[in-house]
């Protein structure tokens, strides 16, 4: 987004998948013309294979491809994660509108016919993008908390699964820490709501800076932070805990010329070898852990 709220110019890199040398060129020629970075493919297995590096932006796929079919192509485009929020426009016979169809229907965002128009060929694909870039930013503004810029709880739901399963793979051990800042209903009553808004924002960053690389920081609630540290055993997650802890304890928020101080409780929950226990008990434990600091006076770390 740029600074007077409208959408920044979308990517512009375009898969083409297109095994008919002459389409391929005038195609490429066309959509560079228009400043769009195309990769070119023969076919799909080279196409897919190229999707990791060059990260597109959308595909423009022939759907005559002679190893699979163009809606099978589509379907596996469709069915995995790691490609299908990417925008599909494939390449249909004008004569068949049943193919047009039957392509939307699998997931495509549209269809273009040949012979090709450059026209309507640059219109479309430009089309695409702009909605491509839309989702996108939609996408990343539904997982970010609004106030602190972290990671929200939908983030979380899709990050701790994923890490949780790398480290069980692994056999390496995760610990999960919630960090609630104590007393800060205190803070409110004392220095107003908006003082309230700049230590949550103070505090955030902190437990950002302050975590290891790798480790995945989330608001969880009102002032209630998790950290997923992924390879973390007992000994380095009561390391980290400590350090958060502290980090809190040191930082001094100065707003309009108050100084604000605050601490925080962390309750950590280990996974080793969870066989039979999910994400929820997990942060179950590392809840309870923090309801044992809060009772032991606060400020404190719980394992
Ligand atoms: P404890 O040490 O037991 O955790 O006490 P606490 O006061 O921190 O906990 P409590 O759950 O009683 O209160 C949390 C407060 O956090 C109440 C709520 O108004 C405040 N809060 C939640 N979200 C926000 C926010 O976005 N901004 C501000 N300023 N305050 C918030
Ligand atoms: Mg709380
Ligand atoms: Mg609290
Ligand atoms: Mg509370």
């Amino acid at each position: 987004m740029l600074p007077n709220g409208s959408i920044a110019e979308p990517a512009r890199r375009v898969l083409l998948i297109e095994n008919v040398q002459a389409d391929r060129y005038l195609l490429r020629n066309w959509l560079q013309a228009e400043k769009m970075e195309v990769y070119e493919a023969v076919d799909i297995i080279t196409g897919l294979a190229a999707c990791p590096k060059f990260q597109p932006n959308l595909i423009l796929l022939e759907l005559r491809l002679p190893t699979w079919s163009g809606y099978e192509v589509i379907r596996r485009l469709k069915n995995d994660p790691k490609t299908q929020s990417i925008p599909v426009i494939f390449i249909a016979d004008s004569a068949l509108t049943g193919e047009k169809a039957k392509g939307i229907d699998m997931g495509a965002v549209d269809f273009i016919s040949k012979p090709f128009d450059p026209v309507e060929l640059v219109a479309r694909v430009g089309s695409a993008l702009r909605t491509k870039a839309l989702l996108d930013l939609l996408e990343q503004r539904a997982h970010l908390d609004g106030l602190t810029e972290l990671g929200n709880r939908f983030a979380l739901r899709d990050r701790f699964p994923y890490e949780w399963e790398t480290c069980r793979r692994g056999e390496n051990p995760m610990a999960v820490f919630i960090a609630d800042l104590d007393h800060f209903k205190r803070i409110n009553d004392q220095f107003g709501h908006a003082a309230g808004d700049e230590v949550l924002r103070q505090a955030a960053r902190t437990l950002r800076c302050s975590v290891r690389e790798g480790d995945f920081v989330a608001r969880y609630g009102g002032e209630e932070f998790v950290v997923v540290a992924p390879n973390c055993d007992l000994e380095g997650a009561v390391h980290l805990a400590e350090r958060f802890r502290g980090e809190i304890a040191d930082l001094k928020v100065c707003f309009r010329n108050q100084r604000i101080q605050v601490t925080c409780s962390v309750g950590v929950a280990l996974v080793s070898d969870q066989s039979g226990s999910d994400a929820l008990d997990v942060l179950d434990q590392a809840d309870q852990a923090l309801f044992h600091c809060k009772d032991a006076g606060r400020n404190a770390v719980w394992v």
